[in-house]
């Protein structure tokens, strides 16, 4: 059974009022909130065990190190990853894909490289391959969109082409939600070249979809904990043993040595070798946590939950006059955008969340996608499996009442 009051109590954050108004977190995509057993287990490692680890003899930095590697193990089923060496702790899913621009990728290219992306792209999916294209004269190709937010495929391969050198797109896209064909992308792509290395960044997917790291046949995938009831400040990147073993690290420290002198260093074997400096052991735990409470829910209905109230919402905002829907993408996330005809975004935000909605409004860290709609930027309502209908449509009153008051 799938009982959205039992889930609510498991988020406490969820239970207060903003501005005398019950709370309404509809801004899920920037950062989801986290269940008590995350919470929980975050202050237990505090509270009972706190030391570092990979380097001391005694129980505690050994509880520390046994949790930190088990929250590995849990990473590695979640993704089923075929060995935990391909599954390295970053922050998150900016640098997730720095290290790949930079560890992987640049050593490799040379003038006249393309890198391929999306008009779909979130920024961090974008500035890292320009900041490499600068340094070494690389260049960066866009795949179009059409007017859904959809991506246009028909014509592939005008990509293919002997100086691609990466592919780098979004599993579902935080802006308007559109869901990738990223199987049918990839496998395109090998079919075209199997050497060409494909990284996904699956911030919105690890959420909102089953994640398959083999089934995709990609050789990268970027997440990060916070989008995923975990914590922030913790995120993976997975890649490829083989392609992960002939990066060279960009950070180097502690932790991701054998042994050090001062003519040369000799790395630790993956994942270490990319885990520089004291990681952040308490964000690695509670990301362990919150794969745990996603393994422990029925993800199947809670995948159909959000889903329905993305249906919910796009059916009663159609027959609004002054608000048009951004993004109609046949496969669609949870994710609601629109633009309000007179009012500017922004306003929208702020006059929602005098009723306790918390919505996102502006360029959503897309402002290329955004260029391409002629828009400065969207309202965004994002779910999670703890909406609600009755959320839904206290949105949806709170811009009835904002009609009311701006109609001409
Ligand atoms: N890629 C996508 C598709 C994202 O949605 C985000 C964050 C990132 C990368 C970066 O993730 P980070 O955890 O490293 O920051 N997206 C958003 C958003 O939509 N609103 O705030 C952050």
């Amino acid at each position: 059974m799938f009982n959205i009051d039992k889930i609510r109590e498991d988020f406490p954050i969820l239970h207060q009022e903003i501005n005398s108004h019950p709370l309404v977190y509809l801004d899920n995509a920037a950062t989801s909130q986290k269940p008590r057993q995350v919470i929980d287990t975050i202050n237990d490692y505090y509270m009972r065990y706190n030391a570092n680890v990979h380097r001391g003899v005694h129980v505690l930095s050994e509880l520390a190190t046994e949790a930190y590697e088990k929250a590995r193990e849990k990473v590695q089923s979640f993704i089923n990853a075929s060995s935990v060496k391909e599954c390295i702790f970053t922050r998150g899913t900016t640098e997730s894909i720095n290290l790949v621009a930079q560890s992987f990728l640049a050593p490799r290219l040379k003038t006249g490289d393309k890198i391929l992306i999306t008009c779909l792209e979130h920024h961090s999916n974008i500035v890292p391959w320009q900041m490499i294209c600068q340094k070494t004269g690389a260049q960066l190709k866009v795949i179009p969109i059409n007017q859904n937010g959809d991506l246009i495929l028909d014509n592939l391969d005008t990509f293919f082409t002997p100086d691609l050198k990466l592919v780098a797109l979004n599993h579902i896209s935080n802006a308007i939600g559109t869901i990738n064909p990223v199987e049918k992308i990839i496998a395109a792509f090998k079919q075209y070249n199997p050497e060409i290395p494909i990284l996904i960044d699956g911030a919105q997917a690890a959420p909102h979809a089953m994640i398959d790291v083999k089934a995709l046949g990609c050789d990268f995938y970027a997440f990060s904990g916070h989008k995923m009831y975990g914590p922030t400040g913790i995120g993976v990147l997975w890649g490829k043993e083989h392609l992960l073993n002939a990066a060279e690290p960009y950070q180097g420290g502690g932790e991701m040595i054998l042994k050090v002198s001062f003519e040369k260093s000799e790395y630790k074997p993956l994942p270490h070798k990319f885990e520089a400096g004291t990681p952040n052991i308490a964000g690695a735990i509670g990301l362990g946590a919150a794969i745990d409470y996603l393994n422990n829910l029925d993800r199947e209905k809670a995948l159909a939950h959000e889903h329905e109230l993305l249906n919910y919402s796009r059916a009663l905002i159609r027959d609004f006059p002054d608000i048009t829907v951004i993004g109609k993408a046949e496969s669609k996330a949870p994710i609601l955008s629109f633009v309000h005809q007179t009012v500017h975004a922004h306003d929208i935000g702020t006059i929602l969340n005098n009723t306790g909605i918390a919505v996102r409004s502006g360029h959503h860290c897309a402002m290329p996608l955004m260029d391409f709609l002629k828009l400065p930027g969207t309202i965004r309502a994002s779910f999670a499996f703890y909406n609600t209908h009755q959320e839904v449509e206290k949105l949806i009153e709170s811009l009835v009442q904002i009609y009311e008051v701006f109609k001409v």
